[in-house]
């Protein structure tokens, strides 16, 4: 295992590093050490007489300054947290190096509105600067998603997935139409009703045969994507008013009655398990269920179904789904982990964990992304107990996965497919990208930062995950900017002091990380994932940045250059470090439903779907909080 010490006390500051004290003799002495004092004067009894004078005179003035500025760090840390306050306290040491030459300056006691006037201010200065029209770029996302719904239902209508290159379809995920219920609620929301109107018929038409007559698909992603498909399309069409408000689909009730209808296929997977920890797979025509062939659950996959599971309960006033879904939490509370940090198989027959393998990436990312929204989607129950597990997993995130690289200091999430004692890897999948998003809607829960300071609603620990979540974004950003198409591979490597697993570059050598950032042969392909987008939208909600819009819309524009199929589509790529880049002939649901519904958003203003009314499920099909009754 890493002998590097935990993260939050030694290798990055954060704001609660910022606040430390730090002896005053030190201070002084340290300072005067450093500075050109020591040079130019100690040479000479006079050079030394008067470094003494200003050692005296730096104590008698310091003294008579300390107490006020250490009230102000708890107060400032508490009730604003401003960029003002973050800087002062970011540069202290720097100041107080330069102290012999000026007197101190306190920070500026400006009130919390004073503040946030000013900050509003510097937001929109950027927003000027920033010279885009974000309005027009909303359009530019809506035009993609059109052309890859014209590509799909030209050649792939019915069909899971479309082959843009092959033109054909392809049912990789069970033969349930995923890329039309998928796709469905972001058409809803970017307001596109020829769409809604496919693809509702489509649903309306043909999904329940599909459910009934169909064979085995996988209970975790048929969950998020059809089963969460179809309730956020019953939401979003009014479902809950009982009449279709804002599209020419179906009535809602028809997605509803196909969310009903495919759960109680599903729930065999639950039922039929000899342990609270589902099976992995389900034969929908004759309601059975089995195990993976190697006996095994993924953590992530029996962990993220409660969202849809309990909105359904809600919904419908039957309580099973939410009884069967959260038994797998309640379950997982019991069982021992490491440090809130959890291997990435279970067994559903024994309903422990297996093996020893740690990671936020494939297999375990999502377990931690439902600690909190699960929270979050019923606050006010007696659910304490998640967002107890989140906040012990985050704090074992950061001691024991969070690192940062050489030569430039990328802050990462590594792997310990070891366990505990085993050794750490730098290793870090793009499906982690999901995390800088899930720390800030926990931090916030999903209110705007300011809002958030104002009401003196953040913890240390709180701001702490904050900047964390804002480091690991721009991690995933540069892993786009390293590569020769600017578009992330699918795996990434760390550099840690020399201790690079031997890989080479993403190509650009432009970018200032091309030694940071490690990118294995294997490990280059691109799936038009979402993660990294999915946590642009959410800190630009929560931190209100123009930074993370800029971001997404050069990430917007490198796929248009290098995934775009001109008949229509887009694709997978096999190799984003080379140019031009092999197309894969695969259009991932997810571009439709994730990737592209977060850039619009991303460029949207905040009333659609506020994130402190709606929780998105992992594959971003938003679900209201309604704050439903405890479950126990
Ligand atoms: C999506 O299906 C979901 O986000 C899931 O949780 C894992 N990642 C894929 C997209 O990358």
């Amino acid at each position: 295992m890493s002998k590097s010490l935990p993260y939050s006390m030694k290798d990055v500051q954060y704001d609660n590093a910022k606040f430390r004290r730090r002896s005053l003799l030190k201070g002084i002495t340290q300072n005067l050490l450093t500075s050109n004092v020591k040079n130019e004067c100690t040479k000479c009894s006079t050079g030394r007489f008067l470094v003494l004078l200003m050692m005296g005179g730096l104590a008698y003035v310091i003294l008579t300054h300390t107490s006020t500025t250490t009230s102000s760090l708890h107060g400032i840390a508490k009730n604003i947290g401003t960029e003002e306050g973050n800087n002062f306290f970011t540069d202290r040491n720097g100041k107080f190096r330069k102290f012999w030459r000026k007197p101190p300056r306190l920070p500026p006691r400006l009130s919390p509105d004073e503040i946030i006037a000013r900050n509003n201010s510097i937001h929109n200065s950027h927003k000027i600067e920033s010279g885009h029209d974000w309005k027009a770029c909303q359009q530019k996302v809506k035009a993609a998603f059109i052309h890859a719904w014209s590509g799909y239902r030209t050649y792939a209508m019915g069909y899971d997935e479309l082959m843009p290159e092959s033109r054909r379809g392809v049912d990789g995920l069970g033969g349930l139409g995923a890329t039309i219920v998928d796709a469905l609620d972001t058409a809803m929301i970017m307001g596109i009703d020829e769409v809604v109107y496919e693809a509702g018929s489509w649903i309306e038409k043909h999904l329940p045969e599909r459910i009934n007559g169909r064979g085995q698909v996988n209970l975790f992603e048929t969950t998020i994507r059809v089963l969460g498909g179809l309730l956020s399309a019953y939401h979003l069409s009014a479902g809950e008013h009982g009449a279709n408000a804002s599209t020419k689909g179906p009535e809602p009730r028809v997605y509803l009655e196909n969310a009903r209808n495919l759960a109680d296929h599903l729930l065999v997977a639950f039922t039929l398990s000899p342990s609270a920890i589902p099976f992995s797979d389900v034969v929908l025509h004759d309601r059975s269920s089995h195990p993976a062939p190697d006996g095994l659950s993924s953590t992530a996959e029996v962990s993220t179904l409660q969202l849809e599971f309990n909105y359904l309960s809600s919904l419908t006033g039957n309580p099973n789904y939410t009884l069967e879904s959260m038994k797998v939490l309640e379950h997982m509370k019991t069982l021992p982990k490491f440090k809130g940090l959890v291997p990435i198989y279970i067994d559903p027959h024994s309903g422990e964990f297996n093996g020893e393998n740690i990671r936020i990436g494939s297999r375990g990312d999502s377990y931690y992304e439902y600690l909190i929204k699960v929270w979050l989607q019923n606050q006010g129950s007696n659910l304490t107990y998640l967002h107890d597990m989140y906040k012990e997993s985050v704090k074992g995130i950061k001691e024991l996965l969070v690192r940062k690289s050489t030569p430039n200091g990328l802050v990462f999430v590594g792997e310990l497919p070891y366990g505990l004692h085993g050794a750490f890897s730098p290793k870090m999948d793009h499906l982690v990208c999901f995390l800088p998003g899930t720390l800030a809607l926990g931090a916030t829960k999903g209110i705007v930062k300011e809002k958030a300071m104002r009401e003196s609603l953040l913890s240390f620990e709180d701001l702490e995950n904050l900047k964390l979540a804002e480091d690991l974004a721009k991690t995933c950003v540069e892993m786009y900017s390293a590569t020769s198409t600017g578009l992330a591979p699918e795996i990434a490597y760390f550099n840690m002091e020399g201790k690079g697993e031997g890989g080479s570059g993403g190509g650009n050598r432009n970018s200032k990380y091309v030694d940071d950032i490690i990118i294995k042969p294997a490990d280059r392909h691109n799936l038009l994932r979402p993660e990294t987008v999915e946590s642009l939208f959410v800190l630009f909600r929560i931190t209100e940045d123009p930074k993370y819009r800029e971001w997404g819309w050069k990430i917007f524009q490198a796929f248009e250059k290098y995934t775009k199929v001109d008949s229509g589509g887009y694709s997978s790529l096999d190799d984003v470090t080379v140019l031009p880049p092999r197309k894969r002939d695969k259009m991932e649901t997810f571009f439709l439903g994730e990737t592209l519904k977060y850039l619009y958003l991303l460029f949207g203003d905040g009333n659609a779907i506020p994130l402190d009314e709606y929780v998105f499920n992992t594959e971003a099909h938003p679900i209201p909080i309604q704050r439903i009754a405890s479950t126990k």
